[in-house]
């Protein structure tokens, strides 16, 4: 792919941008970057601003700029769907997604891992178990570390592991796949897809491109991945969730035996983490990995912070950080991990999320909610009748009334079920908050 003088449009200038922005500039080509932040909004994108030969459009995107150029690299938190990026289409201007724009310039093997749930977790399993297995690897993606800096960089990899969100899937054109792992697929980001089928769709196109020797990793228990599978033409490998472990649907990779085998050795609670264990170890096998090195990966796994972490214990109340938990599945796969009442933190954006789903649950498993952030009056609307509801105005005035509702035995468990950017930066950034309000509250009880 030619580059050099190519008058390209990058749109949004948060981490994929940025590393979007130097890959280009490297290659010759002449960047312009369009988001709509104002030049006061920016912060780790500061160097990048004042280098010359680059131009900077902060503010409202400007239609003419878009219709300007000879290729538009649009970042996954841009819709394709915005008027600009509309009318650029209808002249003829290629949009394309950083991950397209990587994958053009890789040809180490890629396997790639989406879904609505369960992504970081298997990615970064899935990038031990190859490393345990004497792989050089490089890991990154939508879970922090854009694809195009690897091509950028210095380091070759043997392997490319990358967790791909649908909104980088819905930008790509060629990218293949050599595992492509489907997780499952529930209801999420329903502010940006018109409904679950749109959304199905665009998680669907990680098998797009994939050929016969190629290899699909699917969850045969989730309907949504097992229809969709009809149309994938690579070789289909199914794990599905049983009473005790999984099942595999073809033993060419690994034993059922040998994969009980090394399951038994994965000690992250939930049937849900049993199904990434199991879909991570399938990939990797696939991709090179060896069973020793997979045993030992699974063996050493600790998970990852803020997806169902414990935190601390005051008087007998255990406190757990699942600000990960930004859908209603993933809050459902909280509760079901949990025999104890749960005093449950929810709250944040709402991404158009139907709370009333979790209402068998919230009735089985917890004794109050307490709500924060923008989409607390949705909450007590959808789930109000079932529970009491208390609403909190920070996150340190929640963990104080969760903990203050709470009986020695229970559970305070912050899995909001909404983005955090009302509020925060990142879910990250809301689960440390979380922590340190814990911490706050150790702090009283000890002064008390
Ligand atoms: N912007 C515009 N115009 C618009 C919309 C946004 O200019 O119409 C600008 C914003 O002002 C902002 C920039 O776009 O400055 C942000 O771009 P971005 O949202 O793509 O952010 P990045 O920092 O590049 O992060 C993205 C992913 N973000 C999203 O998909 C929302 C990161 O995933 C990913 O780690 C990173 O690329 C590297 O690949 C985050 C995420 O929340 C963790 N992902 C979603 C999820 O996991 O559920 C999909």
């Amino acid at each position: 792919m030619k580059l050099k003088n190519k008058n390209i449009l990058i749109v949004g200038l948060g981490v994929t941008g940025v590393a979007t922005a130097r890959f280009l500039i490297n290659r010759g080509a002449s960047v312009t970057v369009s988001d709509q932040k104002k030049e006061q909004e920016t912060g780790h994108e500061e160097p990048l601003i004042r280098e010359p030969g680059i131009r900077m459009e902060l503010g409202p995107h400007r239609i003419e700029t878009f219709e300007r150029a000879d290729l538009i690299v649009v970042s996954p938190g841009v819709p394709h769907t915005i008027l600009p990026i509309r009318r650029a289409k209808e002249q003829g201007i290629p949009v394309i997604g950083e991950i397209e724009l990587a994958s053009r310039f890789i040809t180490e093997p890629i396997v790639a891992v989406t879904g609505t749930n369960g992504k970081t977790t298997t990615t970064t399993l899935l990038g031990k178990m190859l490393e345990d297995s004497g792989l050089k690897v490089f890991v990154g993606g939508n879970i922090g570390k854009p694809l195009i800096a690897y091509v950028d960089g210095e380091e070759k990899a043997e392997i490319v592991v990358i967790e791909v969100s649908s909104f980088q899937l819905d930008t790509i054109d060629t990218f293949r796949a050599n595992v492509a792992v489907l997780l499952n697929i529930t209801d999420d980001h329903m502010d940006r897809y018109p409904d679950l089928d749109a959304y199905t769709k665009s998680k669907a196109r990680i098998f797009n491109n994939q050929q016969y020797n190629d290899t699909a990793v699917l969850n045969g228990s989730d309907p949504v991945v097992r229809s969709l599978s009809r149309d994938i033409l690579s070789r289909k490998v199914f794990f599905s969730s049983k009473e005790e472990g999984v099942a595999i649907s073809d033993e060419s990779i690994i034993s059922q035996e040998n994969m009980s085998q090394l399951l038994a050795d994965f000690k992250l609670p939930g049937k849900h983490n049993m199904e990434n264990a199991a879909a991570a170890s399938l990939a990797a096998l696939t991709a090179g990995g060896t069973f020793e090195g997979v045993r030992t990966a699974l063996r050493k796994f600790k998970g990852l912070p803020h997806r169902l972490e414990y935190i601390d214990t005051l008087n007998g109340v255990d406190f757990f950080d699942d600000s990960k938990a930004t859908n209603v599945d993933s809050v459902a796969k909280a509760l079901e991990t949990f025999e104890r009442p749960v005093v449950l933190i929810m709250g944040g954006r709402n991404k158009g999320s139907k709370f009333h789903t979790l209402r068998d649950l919230i009735g089985r498993h917890t004794k109050k909610l307490i709500v924060i952030g923008e989409a607390k009056e949705d909450i007590k609307a959808e789930l109000g009748d079932i529970k009491p509801v208390e609403t909190a105005t920070s996150m340190e005035d929640a963990v104080f009334k969760a903990y203050n509702a709470a009986k020695p035995g229970d559970i305070v468990l912050l899995s909001p079920a909404c983005a955090s950017f009302d509020m925060y930066n990142s879910y990250a950034q809301r689960g440390e908050d979380f922590c340190k309000a814990v911490e706050e509250q150790k702090k009283l009880i000890i002064d008390d």
